[in-house]
């Protein structure tokens, strides 16, 4: 079908909506608003919207620089940890703020209806798979890269534990992967919950050659067009903060109290 002509209104056409902003084709819904920074726990709503072709809208929440702490934004994410999320068409019709990356990914499952298996004893699965990532990979990832990357001292003690756990659990992993090509079975929001985070393995001081499942499972995920496209979301490099550099970054992140 040809095109039809735009009149001409002599002023530049308004913009709906502020970039960067990821649209599904033909599709009428609001954007998504995605509370985001470029990292594992980050890119695993970036994918999901990528996944299901919803439109979003990203802000990007430099925690380098403190804007996890804005009224604002503690007011969607109370934790002060991204990603978060802004539906403005979630149940009735009315915007639902959403925070924890688990519990987006599940939301997202629900409303799409994908990535989230409906039958009962799957989603059992997916669930314990999905909290399995939350309360054991993640943590147990971050504490390696904290001790291994960013600690001003070189603890030995806590290197050796947090190393030695992520090896226990990409060894479960490996298991789990067994004669399967996905964590439990078909693609699902399990496998865009862990692959952030098995990414950067050698960073934690795993040998991929250990987990040969985990490695080809690796290689299956970031193959897929839109996990690419989420990882591929940066903010401008020149607002990325290094904290093991940057003195005022370290203590922003490392060093919070209770906030009253
Ligand atoms: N359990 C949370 C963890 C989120 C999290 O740790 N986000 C980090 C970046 S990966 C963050 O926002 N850090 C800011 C801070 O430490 O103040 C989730 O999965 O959503």
């Amino acid at each position: 079908m040809a095109p039809k002509a735009k009149k001409k209104t002599g002023k530049k056409p308004a913009r709906k909506v502020a970039k960067p902003v990821r649209k599904a084709s033909r599709s009428k819904q609001q954007p998504v608003d995605l509370y985001y920074w470029a990292t594992p726990n980050g890119w695993k709503i970036s994918i999901m919207l990528e996944e299901c072709a919803l439109p979003y809208k990203v802000h990007f929440v430099n925690i380098g620089k403190g804007d996890q702490f804005k009224p604002e934004f503690l007011k969607i994410a109370p934790n002060n940890r991204m990603p978060a999320i802004v539906d403005p068409e979630g149940p009735g019709g009315k915007p639902i703020p959403v925070f924890e990356s688990g519990a987006i990914l599940q939301y997202l499952g629900r409303k799409t209806g994908k990535f989230y298996p409906k039958e009962e004893r799957k989603r059992v699965e997916a669930d314990e798979w999905l909290f399995w990532q939350m309360a054991n990979l993640g943590p147990m990832a971050g504490q390696a890269h904290h001790f291994r990357l960013y600690a001003p001292e070189k603890l030995p003690y806590a290197i050796e534990r947090y190393t030695n756990e992520c090896r226990r659990l990409y060894g479960v992993l490996e298991k789990k992967l067994k004669g399967r090509n996905y964590i439990c079975g078909e693609y699902s929001i399990v496998d865009m919950a862990c692959i952030g985070w098995a990414r950067p393995w050698e960073r934690q001081g795993q040998d991929p050659n250990e987990f040969p499942n985990v490695k080809a499972w690796r290689e299956r995920v970031m193959a897929r067009p839109a996990v690419v496209r989420g990882m591929a979301i940066k903010p401008d490099p020149s607002t990325v903060i290094d904290a093991t550099k940057d003195k005022a970054a370290f203590e922003l992140l490392f060093k919070q109290g209770a906030k009253k």
